[in-house]
């Protein structure tokens, strides 16, 4: 039996051999070149594979994502039925996001933005120093993203809250959940920080309505999925003041199209969804485990809840 991996060209051997480092018996099938179908016995693939295709291997057993996000998957027509899909919980991915929502919280929060017009007017001029104590930070979404990216503002001194589908407890953490739970998060979030699934749920969640509930000269930071974000109500609220200013590191459609205002807007960061980026030796053990486990007709790990969508 064998496993076909299907991702960008550059980082087909990286997977290919950080799985075969591990399990160096592997029969491993880079795609196209999957060879008869019947042998695929697991998928682990990256945003571009059509999954139409995946009908072709009638014994495949298991999808993986080559990251945290399933969307990809389970955009129609979705994986064949029957197949379970694992995404990634990789340690490497969360401290890269970690370090990417700090990377911009301090940015927005130490107003290197204004820094950088005045270095660009070559102004010499001391903003008043702001105290984290005093700039709430909002997560949209408190999973294995959202949860240790909060934690480390937290561990800045910024007040901290989350809000989650199902409702939570969090140690030092203000949560919230549901409609009304989302309106009170975004009124007190000076920065809003975005990491939830995009499901049908959380598409275009933020949009007009939801940007003009923030307190006027709140921060955007959106490293979840372009879905999420109406552009043009985004570049209104940009354009009013409303919304301070945005980092964004993914788009729809990516790449983000060489005349979309983003790339030239002065309060917008762009990013080239880099955010955190998946490496294949440190998700391979668990990639590996799954396979091991569908073998063994064990429980598998990672899995997708398909009624929650994520
Ligand atoms: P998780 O599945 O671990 O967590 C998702 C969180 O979102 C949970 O807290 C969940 O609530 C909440 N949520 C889901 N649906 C809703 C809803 N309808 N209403 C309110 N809350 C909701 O995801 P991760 O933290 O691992 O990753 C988040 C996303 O980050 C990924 O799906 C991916 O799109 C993106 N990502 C981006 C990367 C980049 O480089 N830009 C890198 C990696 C991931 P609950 O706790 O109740 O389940
Ligand atoms: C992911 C991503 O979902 O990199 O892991 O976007």
């Amino acid at each position: 039996m064998a496993i076909l991996l299907s991702t960008k060209a550059n980082a087909m051997a990286a997977w290919r051999d950080a799985l075969l480092e591990l399990e160096p018996d592997l029969d491993i099938r880079l795609f196209p070149d999957a060879g008869d179908p019947n042998d695929i016995e697991a998928a682990v693939c990256w945003t571009q594979h059509d999954m139409a295709e995946l009908r072709r291997y009638p014994n495949l057993g298991l999808l993986v994502s080559m990251g945290a996000g399933v969307d990809h998957l389970l955009r129609p027509p979705g994986p064949p039925p029957g197949v379970p899909v694992a995404r990634l919980k990789d340690e490497r991915l969360t401290s890269g996001m970690t370090e990417w929502v700090l990377l911009n919280v301090l940015r927005f929060h130490r107003q290197d933005l204004e820094y950088r017009a005045q270095q660009e007017a070559r102004v010499w001029d001391e903003l008043p120093a702001p105290e984290t104590s005093a700039r709430r930070v909002g997560f949209l979404g408190l999973g294995e993203l959202g949860m240790a990216a909060a934690n480390a503002c937290r561990s800045l001194g910024f007040p901290v809250m989350g809000w989650t589908r199902r409702p939570r407890e969090v140690e030092g953490i203000e949560t919230f959940h549901g409609e009304d739970g989302l309106a009170t998060m975004l009124g007190r979030s000076d920065i809003l920080v975005c990491l939830l699934p995009l499901t049908p749920d959380t598409r275009g969640i933020l949009n007009a309505r939801t940007l003009a509930m923030l307190p006027r000269g709140a921060f955007l930071i959106n490293a979840a999925r372009g879905g999420h974000v109406v552009q043009p109500d985004l570049l209104e609220a940009l354009d009013s003041g409303h919304v301070a200013a945005a980092a964004l590191d993914v788009f729809e459609p990516e790449p983000l199209p060489a005349d979309h205002p983003f790339w030239r807007h002065p309060r917008v960061l762009v990013w080239p969804h880099a955010a955190s980026i998946t490496i294949p030796r440190s998700a391979a053990p668990q990639v590996i485990e799954n396979i091991r486990r569908l073998r063994e007709g064990r429980e598998l790990i990672n899995l997708v809840d398909f009624s929650a969508g994520y």
